[in-house]
């Protein structure tokens, strides 16, 4: 594949936008390439700014399970511009979505919308420290919730394909505030607690931790986190940004059976606009500006246009069958993938959960952060390379997770395991 005009405006992007991206892992700095400048999009595909094509598994990063440019979400976004962008006012649509939400996450009574899942954690956290009483938090390492200061302590996602787990410019005095756990050990999450005993405002988690690849709960952590949670008066934070109508309608917390007093959304809900939002319990939620005293507040919170695309992304997956599909095509991938690393006589080590998942080059299992650092990256950047270079758009890190789309069809993901055939013979 040439790559001339990425490679154009990759120089020109660095001009003028720090590391020539709007997002670092854009940049593919952890899988030694540069990256590529899309021009459009449509279905499982990618098109890159030489017009060559990719069948996309990032799918701007979990957004778009229906595939990029769905016919009904793209006339509901043109229909809604059609009536203006935004009015800084209140719009029926935002109570559509709102129900939605609600109606699929039977823990979250109210739901407030903003406009990045960044927005939703960090609103997220100041509602349970402003219900609580509390000042500390606690987060799991290699766990990504964004990148508000309380959360970018041993952050996972950007921060540790960086290998940078702590960012500058975080006061320190900020930071003591923020505890951190190792995934999938519910003995050192309880020591932790006990070591803060009433000191502890939230417990933020993500239920399948994929910004350290894909490294799903192990049987009893989530509930005896929840447990926990209920006995010391720790707010129980669900981070669903990726996973919410991701690995079921209903999100990981339906999946496992588990819920949180208050859950983030994002990425699906928008549809591929800019949205997050966060809700639970109505008696956490009234302490909210204008009602309760906990600020919070955004421009373009409940955008017309972005609740416009989520209602619309939404419906088409309450069809009958869609998350069945989903399961199907992930799961025929897999097969392939572990055929294919067996017949080349690579150790790597695939987890998924429903539409998520990503392949480690390591014995596995992967189960916390530190199991994940010990993937062989450099190996995983030449995978990457091959991959891309027949044809496939993976996530530019080994602590990203992939995402399958309805729109991928049995022909994509031949020609993917053919691809992955090929690379690991080779890596
Ligand atoms: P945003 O602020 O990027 O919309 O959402 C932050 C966030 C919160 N919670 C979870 C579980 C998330 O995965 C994210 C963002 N995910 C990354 C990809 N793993 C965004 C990609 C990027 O940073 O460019």
């Amino acid at each position: 594949m040439k790559h001339d005009q990425s490679h154009d405006y990759f120089n020109q992007a660095k001009q003028v936008i720090p590391g020539g991206v709007n997002s670092p892992v854009r940049a593919f700095k952890s899988v030694g390439c540069e990256p590529l400048f899309i021009d459009h999009a449509a279905g499982s595909r990618i098109y890159d700014a030489d017009n060559q094509s990719y069948i996309d598994y990032v799918g701007s990063w979990g957004p778009m399970i229906l595939g990029h440019c769905h016919p009904k979400v793209v006339e509901a976004i043109q229909q809604a511009a059609a009536g203006g962008a935004s009015f800084g006012a209140p719009t029926y649509k935002e109570i559509e979505l709102a129900n939605m939400v609600c109606e699929a996450y039977p823990n979250i009574e109210m739901v407030r919308m903003v406009s990045s899942g960044t927005e939703a954690t960090m609103s997220a956290i100041r509602l349970a420290r402003g219900c609580t009483g509390r000042d500390k938090i606690l987060k799991f390492d290699g766990c990504y919730h964004g990148h508000a200061d309380s959360l970018l302590v041993k952050a996972g996602s950007g921060a540790a394909t960086f290998g940078v787990p702590t960012s500058p410019g975080i006061p320190a005095d900020f930071a003591k505030y923020t505890l951190t756990a190792t995934y999938n050990d519910l003995d050192d999450v309880k020591s932790m607690v006990a070591a803060n005993k009433d000191e502890i405002a939230c417990i933020i988690i993500e239920p399948i931790a994929g910004n350290m690849g894909c490294v799903p709960p192990q049987p009893g952590f989530l509930q005896g986190i929840r447990e926990l949670c209920t006995t010391e008066g720790i707010i129980l934070i669900i981070d669903e940004v990726m996973t919410g109508f991701r690995v079921a309608y209903g999100g990981a917390q339906e999946r496992f059976d588990v819920r949180g007093d208050l859950v983030c959304l994002g990425k699906i809900i928008g549809g591929g606009l800019p949205v997050g939002a966060f809700g639970g319990k109505k008696e956490l939620m009234d302490q909210l500006s204008p009602e309760g005293g906990v600020y919070q507040a955004g421009t373009l919170s409940g955008n017309p246009l972005a609740m416009s695309a989520g209602i619309a992304t939404l419906k088409l997956l309450q069809e009958e069958g869609f998350y069945q599909q989903i399961e199907e095509k992930s799961a025929y991938l897999e097969a392939g993938l572990r055929q294919a690393a067996t017949q080349a006589g690579v150790t790597t080590c695939l987890q998924r959960v429903g539409g998520m998942f990503c392949t480690y080059f390591c014995a596995g299992l992967v189960n916390n952060f530190n199991d994940a650092l010990g993937s062989d990256t450099e190996a995983f950047g030449r995978y990457f390379r091959s991959m891309l270079d027949s044809g496939i758009n993976l996530a530019p890190s080994q602590f990203e997770a992939g995402f399958m789309s309805i729109a991928h069809s049995k022909d994509d993901l031949d020609q993917t395991i053919e691809a992955a055939a090929k690379a690991l013979a080779a890596v």
